[in-house]
């Protein structure tokens, strides 16, 4: 488990490493000199540049100046832990979601959604791979219809990892898939039932308002499905990403949020922002394109690795 937990946070340190680079590096560059109103505009403009969004960003100026007045210090370690508390602080109040749980011997339900290519089958499949690892018994439903490439790559990770998939002939309708995949689910006792989807753009109403259908068809089934609707987002795309997320949850009320990419991105404050601002749980993390790249979401390493402390 320790070393399981190192291993995680190590992951996320690497992952991160350019937004570490941002953020630790440049705001150590603030040091040397005394801190006047100058220095505090460049340290906002540095926590702009890793993503931060206008609600962290003031939150954490006017946190640092009233600490600072407080108890005024000069050293870059105490500045860093002042960041760092007031980002947990942040990520510690209650989130305004909540996942349902499955009745006995139903399913627990994952419809999985977000705009084109922001990761949504592979995270499928990286989920897969997790549960599998807990003993769970997964199903996949191929709700992704529209480009038959789509049902393929699905497919593809359902025979890699020897799981069981529901699909149908490109075209379909995904909200009919929903419904034969929990079909399938409940008769062949499967635990876990993780539905892809068609990527599409926040703006595109009647593609929003065809998620809403196929979360109204899981209810059908089972009362309380979709018991978790996780919003995958692309941490490279930034303060879009905020946008994505309060588009999407006014059409299908999310449970949660994969921020993928992160291995590739300079962004990572973006998940700051956004639970500052909708108090919606980063459930995981993507850093990589393997199946294994996923990790549980710990705050604590989060922060560390983002401002670059070591611990
Ligand atoms: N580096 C990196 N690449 C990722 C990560 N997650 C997904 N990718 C890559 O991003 C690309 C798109 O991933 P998909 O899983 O196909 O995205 P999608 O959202 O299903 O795309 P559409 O179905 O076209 O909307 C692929 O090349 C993935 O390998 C990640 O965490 N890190
Ligand atoms: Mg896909």
């Amino acid at each position: 488990m320790f070393s399981f937990l190192k291993n995680s946070y190590q992951k996320i340190k690497s992952a991160l490493s350019s937004t570490r680079s941002i953020l630790g590096q440049r705001i150590s560059s603030l040091f040397g000199k005394p801190w006047d109103e100058s220095t505090f505009e460049s340290l906002e403009q540095i926590l702009y540049e890793a993503d931060l969004g206008t609600l962290c960003v003031e939150d954490f100026v006017s946190h640092l100046k009233s600490e600072l007045k407080l108890k005024p210090r000069q050293d870059i370690e105490s500045i860093l832990q002042i960041l760092k508390q007031r980002a947990l602080e942040i990520l510690a109040s209650p989130p305004s979601v909540h996942p349902a749980t499955p009745d006995e011997k139903e399913p627990l339900v994952i419809l999985i959604v977000g705009i084109n290519g922001s990761g949504k089958t592979t995270s499928i499949a990286k989920l897969a791979l997790a549960f599998q690892k807990e003993g769970k018994k997964v199903l996949l439903g191929a709700g992704d219809t529209f480009r038959a490439a789509a049902i393929d790559q699905l497919t593809l990770w359902a025979d890699k990892l020897s799981i069981d998939i529901v699909k149908s002939k490109p075209g379909g309708d995904p909200s009919a898939v929903a419904f034969d995949a929990l079909t399938a689910a409940k008769s062949r006792g499967s635990d876990i039932v993780l539905l892809d989807t068609a990527g599409r753009l926040q703006n595109k109403t009647d593609l929003m308002l065809e998620l809403e259908k196929i979360q109204k068809t899981c209810k059908k089934l089972s009362p309380k499905a979709p018991h978790e609707t996780l919003l995958i987002l692309d941490a490279t795309h930034g303060q879009n990403a905020l946008d994505q997320a309060k588009t999407f949850h006014r059409f299908v009320p999310l449970t949660g949020l994969i921020l993928t990419k992160l291995d590739g991105s300079a962004k990572g404050g973006i998940i700051l922002s956004i639970y500052k601002e909708l108090k919606i749980p980063i459930r995981w993390i993507g850093v990589g394109e393997k199946a294994e790249d996923l990790i549980p979401f710990e705050p604590e390493d989060y922060v560390e690795a983002l401002l670059g402390i070591d611990s």
